[in-house]
């Protein structure tokens, strides 16, 4: 006789979720249904069909899984979002690392207080299924804190919260229980606005989000060739990133500083420089530099970007 397949009927408790989230150290949380409303899936396939997205062409796979997580969890049926603070001081420096890369790779934070949230309600519903994400799987993250109601999407496209700013990265609970959902979706507080749009030293910020193809964070991080003209006439003293369209914004005033150490300044982007990175050898960059954000660049692409910014001077 074949057993009968168990049917999985949990409701979660979204206030104890909220509450386990902000003990691990999270610093916001909203719950919402895994689907997201046609305008965000639209939005997103005329940008791909635009090519704001230029070389990222992983962006143009899976777009299915965008659609649907329960291509990534069976039944998906509630995302749990949450937000890391990783705000800190924006000093002037000859050498620019954006505020995301200064300390330890986010991907490790994230997935280590993911994992801990995980583990708990294991603990409280041991037959939920339930997979953690940051930045590492066909899921539109923004829509979904966005929905979840842990801010608005500003003019600079980035996840604005009216109290946190938006130096905030993103990670979530993909799960096959209920829940109750949060329905304060903040909505749009850019109004007229537009600081960011005329900040941003290559144009690249219009009703149609960003434009990959001449953003400075994409070229110094992602772009594995040359910097196209355009864009590297413009850089200043970015080597790793750009944080221009939000240092801007009158949300990131005032707004409160990381209290996540291991995401503040340190080695080795601490005291990173051009004759550093030429002297290390590639198995001893990777030693170092394994559990940094910079190490997505490569050391090749650190030493064009370094003498990129160096020839300005
Ligand atoms: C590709 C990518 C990039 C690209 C393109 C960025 C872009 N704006 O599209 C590049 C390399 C340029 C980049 C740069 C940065 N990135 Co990035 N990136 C991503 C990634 C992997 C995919 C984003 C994507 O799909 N873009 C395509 C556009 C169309 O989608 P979207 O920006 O997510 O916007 C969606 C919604 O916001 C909605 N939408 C847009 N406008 C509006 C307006 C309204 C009113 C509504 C309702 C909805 C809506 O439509 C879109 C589709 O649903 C995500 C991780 C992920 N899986 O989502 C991280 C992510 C977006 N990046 C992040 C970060 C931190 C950065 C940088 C700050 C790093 C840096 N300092 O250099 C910069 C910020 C630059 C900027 N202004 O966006 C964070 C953003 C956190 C936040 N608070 O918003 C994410 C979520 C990673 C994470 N897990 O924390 N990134
Ligand atoms: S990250 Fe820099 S280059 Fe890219 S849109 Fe923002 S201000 Fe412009
Ligand atoms: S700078 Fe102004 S327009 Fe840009 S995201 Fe902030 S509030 Fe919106």
């Amino acid at each position: 006789m074949t057993k009968p397949t168990k049917t999985i009927n949990i409701k979660i408790d979204s206030k104890l979720v909220k509450n386990f989230a902000l003990e691990i150290g999270f610093d916001n949380c909203g719950i919402c249904e895994a689907n997201l409303p046609n305008k965000s899936i639209l939005f997103f396939e005329n940008w791909i069909a635009a090519g704001k997205n230029a070389e990222m062409t992983y962006l143009e796979r899976n777009i299915d899984i965008r659609k649907d997580t329960s291509l990534l969890v069976p039944n998906s049926k509630t995302i749990i979002c949450v937000t890391l603070n990783y705000h800190q001081v924006s000093d002037e420096k000859e050498f620019y690392i954006s505020k995301y890369a200064r300390g330890k790779d986010y991907h490790i934070v994230m997935k280590e207080k993911l994992a801990i949230l995980e583990s708990k309600l294991k603990q409280e519903y041991p037959d939920l299924n339930l997979r953690i994400f940051t930045d590492s799987a066909p899921v539109l993250e923004r829509a979904y804190a966005f929905k979840a109601g842990l801010g608005f999407i500003g003019k600079n496209t980035c996840l604005i919260h009216p109290k946190l700013g938006s130096f905030s990265f993103i990670g979530e609970i993909i799960c096959n229980a209920e829940a109750d959902y949060d329905d304060n979706i903040i909505t749009d507080h850019c109004e007229t606005c537009d600081l960011c749009v005329k900040a941003c030293p290559v144009g690249a910020l219009s009703i149609f989000g960003l434009d990959a193809n001449k953003c400075i964070s994409y070229h110094t991080i992602e772009n594995k060739n040359e910097i196209p003209e355009y864009t590297a006439k413009r850089i200043t003293n970015q080597v790793f990133g750009c944080d221009i369209c939000q240092d801007v914004c009158p949300y990131n005033q005032n707004i409160p500083l990381t209290k996540h150490e291991e995401l503040l300044e340190s080695e080795p982007a601490k005291s990173l420089n051009l004759n550093k990175l030429e002297l290390l050898t590639n198995s001893q960059f990777k030693k170092q530099f394994i559990s940094s954000s910079l190490y997505r660049a490569g050391k090749r692409k650190l030493i064009a970007n370094y003498k990129l910014v160096a020839a300005k001077k």
